[in-house]
């Protein structure tokens, strides 16, 4: 029988993003290696900031339709100082994310063996919490614009406008909840700022408690973000399953890694469910120009996005091993600096593959 050949387009792009996707790409051939019956075929595009410099657009003008055939993409960090945040973000990850409809952002925030967080206690409670992110509208929906530059009598104004629809509400809060239903908490908290957005978030709340109700099973709470930044902190072993905005969920998420130990150990998945375009998976930090280029870098969030790239192959038991080596990796204190350690990239890589099984 012949072995199955994954196609995985790569896209280091921009600063750590390089550093981590080749770490990720070698712990991938080491789970591929020798008589597993599949192997990875990979294409690497230089897009990012310096494709920018020289073509004046973050990506190939055909990106999308290049990458739409491929299996799965492998993304490392989008931002440099060299073009404004909102030109480099829009460009690539935006333009990927939003081109494939790929709408949920699963974030699980990971708290590890041997590391450090300031929430859990000597007791060590165990806390394992997933936010998901609404990935393709919101306060993400890109609607607005600028005027009046050159008025003299008035400065410039700007209007930007959040998009709520009824079908983008219902199907992220929806995959919240058969995603709670497949772990042991059986809990969905959704957080909005409802009292002072009300519009688009009270439609939010309002699905939201519509489909609460098919689903008796799972525990709910519905959450101002205000309060659930506090609730992370306060209250961390009350989560499971965390259902929030664009916005709202990529910077609880930070509050989560950061809750955790470091921004540099968190995964993610921007899943289209559908699977009628290609999912991307990445680490949730940036590009880190004040680090990039040193070999210092923390790539385990970008291990656990090629975990979560493995299950989506429907390769769980691959994906299982790869995060068993992460966890006996950070246990046996083979540790970056920014989680209080001492070692490389290249060392935290080479435990991990270390401890892959068999
Ligand atoms: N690997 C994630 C990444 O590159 N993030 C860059 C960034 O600025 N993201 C902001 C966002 O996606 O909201």
């Amino acid at each position: 029988m012949s072995a199955k050949e994954f196609r995985i387009a790569a896209i280091p792009a921009d600063g750590v993003g390089r550093e981590v996707v080749a770490a990720g790409r070698a712990v991938l051939e080491a789970i591929a290696a020798d008589g597993t019956g599949f192997s990875f075929a990979w294409e690497e595009f230089p897009w990012g900031s310096d494709y920018y410099a020289e073509h004046g657009v973050m990506m190939a003008e055909d990106g999308l339709e290049t990458l739409k055939d491929f299996d799965a993409i492998y993304f490392g960090a989008v931002g440099w100082p060299t073009v404004p945040d909102h030109v480099s973000l829009w460009g690539l990850r935006l333009k990927i994310c939003q081109g494939f409809d790929q709408w949920a952002n699963i974030r699980p925030v990971q708290f590890l063996p041997g590391i450090e967080s300031p929430l859990r206690k000597a007791d060590d409670t165990h806390l394992d919490w997933v936010v998901v992110r609404e990935n393709s509208e919101g306060e993400y929906a890109g609607f607005g614009g600028r005027a009046f530059a050159a008025r003299e009598d008035k400065g410039e104004v700007a209007v930007q406008s959040a998009l709520f629809t009824e079908v983008g509400c219902e199907r992220i809060i929806r995959y919240a909840f058969e995603l709670a239903r497949t772990r042991p908490r059986k809990k969905v908290s959704s957080v909005t700022k409802s009292n002072a957005q009300q519009y688009g978030m009270v439609l939010w709340d309002q699905v939201f408690q519509r489909v609460a109700a098919e689903y008796p099973d799972v525990a709910t709470e519905s959450v101002l973000v205000d309060a659930m930044s506090a609730k992370f902190v306060l209250q961390p072993e009350s989560l499971s399953v965390v259902v929030a905005s664009n916005l709202f969920a990529d910077i609880l998420s930070d509050l989560g890694s950061a809750l955790a130990g470091s921004l540099g150990l968190a995964p993610s998945a921007n899943l289209n469910p559908e699977r009628r375009f290609p999912s991307m998976f990445e680490p949730v930090h940036g590009s880190a120009p004040d680090i990039a280029g040193q070999g210092v870098c923390n790539p385990i969030g970008a291990f656990g996005s090629a975990a979560m790239m493995l299950d989506h192959l429907g390769l769980p038991g691959e994906a299982e091993g790869l995060r068993k080596a992460i966890e006996a990796a950070t246990a046996q204190g083979v540790r970056t600096r920014d989680v209080g350690g001492g070692a490389t990239t290249r060392e935290v890589t080479e435990a991990v593959i270390a401890n892959l099984p068999a």
